[in-house]
C-alpha cells in the first residue's frame, strides 16, 4: 500500500533553506507554507457563485525566498530538474510556461492589485526555491499550494503583515492562474489555502465571498478523511474543466440568471437541451448538498453523510460527467468495504476520490481499493489522510 506523508515540517524547513543556500549562494529571508487541499462538498460551485466546503491538507508546498537588488526573477524547485530565470516584468501574461508559470506568474499579480481594493505591491527580482508534498495532478490542488506558497512567502519578505494581505493574496493567486497559467478555475483552492483553520473545514459563499470554519467533529464521532490518489492525472488547462464552465454560463443564461446560485434544481428542469440541463442539476443540487452537509457534520448525522456524498459522486459522474473508471471503483469500493460515504473530489476527469471513514476502517478500506485496482487493470492508487490543517504561514528565517 502506498501512503504520502506530509512530511514533518522542521525537517522540510531545515532541508529547503539547505538547499536555497546551496542554489544560490545565501540564506532566504522567509519561508512560506501553503496547503494543499479536499473538497467535501460543492464541486464546480465556485465559478458558479456557489458554496464549497474543503479542507486544507497538512500537506503543503513549500517557498523560500530572497529578495534581490535588481530586477531578476531566478525560480526553482526541488520537483523540477529545470528552473526559470527572467525580470518581474518577464513574469507576465504569455510569459513563464509550464510549472513555472504558477510561481512567475503571482510576482506580476501580486504587482497588479489584482482585485478591487487591493494595493498593487512592489515586486522587486526575487530568488525562489519550491518544494512540496501535494501531489501533481492528484485534484488535491498542488497549483494553488504553489501560488499561495510563494505569494505569502513574498509578501513576508517585503515586510508586509501576511494577515492583513491573506485577501490579496487569495485574489493574486487566482489571477495567476486564470490569466498567466490559462487554467479557467473557480477560487475555491486559493480560498482555502489562505483562510483555513485547523480542525475545520472551511464553507465558502461565492456569491459574497463570505467564508467561516465548520467543526466537523471528526476525532468525536470516529472519523477519519481517507483520499484516495487514483493516479490518473487531471490537468486543469485541458478543454474539460473549461466546457463544463461555458456549459454553466450557457445554462444560466437561457434560464435570465446572473449565475446558477439564482436558479433552483426546479429551474433546471425547464432547460430543453438535455446535456445543460443535466449541467445545471448538477450546480443546483450540489449546492444544496452543500448546506446539507454542514447540517449532518453537526448532528453528526453518519446516514445523511454517507447519502450526500453518495448523491454527490452519481451527479458528478452521470449529470456533469467529470468522473472517470477509477475514480467510481474507488468510491464504490470504498463504501463496500466500510466507509460512511464517499465521492470523487475536485475538477475531475481523474484526480483523487475522498472517503469519511470510520478510524478502525481505513486500513481495510484502503486495502480494498487496492485490491479492486489490481483486479481492474488499473495503476496502483495512492493514498493520505487529510487531518483538517491550517492555511498559509510564514517564517522569516532568524526568527
Ligand atoms: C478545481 C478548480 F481550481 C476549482 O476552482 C474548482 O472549480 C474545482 O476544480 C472543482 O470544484 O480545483
Amino acid at each position: 500500500m502506498t501512503w504520502l506523508s506530509p512530511g514533518d515540517p522542521d525537517d522540510l524547513r531545515a532541508r529547503l533553506r539547505r538547499e536555497f543556500e546551496s542554489a544560490f549562494g545565501s540564506a532566504p529571508d522567509v519561508l512560506g507554507r501553503a496547503p494543499g487541499r479536499v473538497n467535501l462538498m460543492g464541486e464546480h460551485t465556485d465559478y458558479n457563485a456557489g458554496l464549497v466546503l474543503p479542507v486544507a491538507l497538512p500537506h503543503a508546498t513549500w517557498a523560500a525566498v530572497r529578495r534581490r537588488d535588481d530586477d531578476v526573477v531566478r525560480i526553482r524547485s526541488r520537483q523540477q530538474e529545470h528552473g526559470w530565470e527572467g525580470t518581474v516584468a518577464g513574469c507576465a501574461p504569455g510569459g513563464p510556461q509550464g510549472w513555472a508559470a504558477y510561481a512567475a506568474g503571482v510576482l506580476w499579480a501580486l504587482g497588479t492589485g489584482a482585485a478591487e481594493g487591493v494595493e498593487p505591491l512592489s515586486v522587486p527580482g526575487v530568488d525562489l526555491l519550491l518544494d512540496s508534498t501535494v501531489p501533481v495532478g492528484a485534484g488535491l490542488s498542488s497549483s494553488a499550494a504553489l501560488e499561495c506558497a510563494v505569494a505569502a512567502a513574498v509578501v513576508a519578505a517585503l515586510g508586509l503583515d501576511l494577515d492583513t494581505h491573506r485577501p490579496g493574496v487569495v485574489a493574486a493567486a487566482i489571477r495567476a492562474e486564470t490569466e498567466v497559467v490559462g487554467a479557467p478555475t473557480g477560487g475555491m483552492d486559493q480560498t482555502v489555502a489562505m483562510l483555513a483553520e485547523a480542525g475545520a473545514a472551511l464553507l465558502v459563499d461565492f456569491a459574497d465571498g463570505s467564508s467561516r470554519p465548520v467543526d466537523l467533529g471528526l476525532a468525536a464521532s470516529g472519523l477519519r478523511l481517507l483520499v484516495t490518489d487514483t493516479r490518473v492525472s487531471h490537468a486543469l488547462v485541458d478543454g474539460g474543466y473549461g466546457e463544463r464552465r461555458a456549459d454553466c454560463e450557457e445554462a444560466a443564461r437561457r434560464l435570465g440568471v446572473a449565475s446558477l446560485r439564482e436558479a433552483t434544481p426546479a429551474r433546471a428542469e425547464e432547460l430543453d437541451d438535455d446535456r445543460l440541463r443535466r449541467r445545471a442539476r448538477h450546480i443546483t443540487t450540489e449546492i444544496e448538498r452543500v448546506r446539507r452537509t454542514v447540517e449532518a457534520f453537526a448532528d453528526d448525522d453518519h446516514a445523511a453523510l454517507g447519502r450526500l456524498l453518495l448523491a454527490s459522486h452519481v451527479s458528478m459522474r452521470d449529470d456533469f460527467e467529470i468522473s472517470c473508471p477509477e475514480l467510481d471503483a474507488a468510491v464504490e469500493t470504498a463504501v463496500e468495504a466500510g466507509a460512511v460515504g464517499a465521492r470523487m473530489t475536485g475538477g475531475g476527469f481523474g484526480g483523487s476520490a475522498v472517503a469519511l471513514v470510520p478510524a478502525e476502517r481505513v486500513e481495510a478500506v484502503a486495502r480494498a481499493i487496492d485490491l479492486r485496482f489490481v483486479r481492474d487493470g488499473f495503476a496502483a492508487p495512492a493514498h493520505l489522510l487529510a487531518e483538517p490543517g491550517p492555511g498559509a504561514s510564514v517564517r522569516r528565517v532568524g526568527d
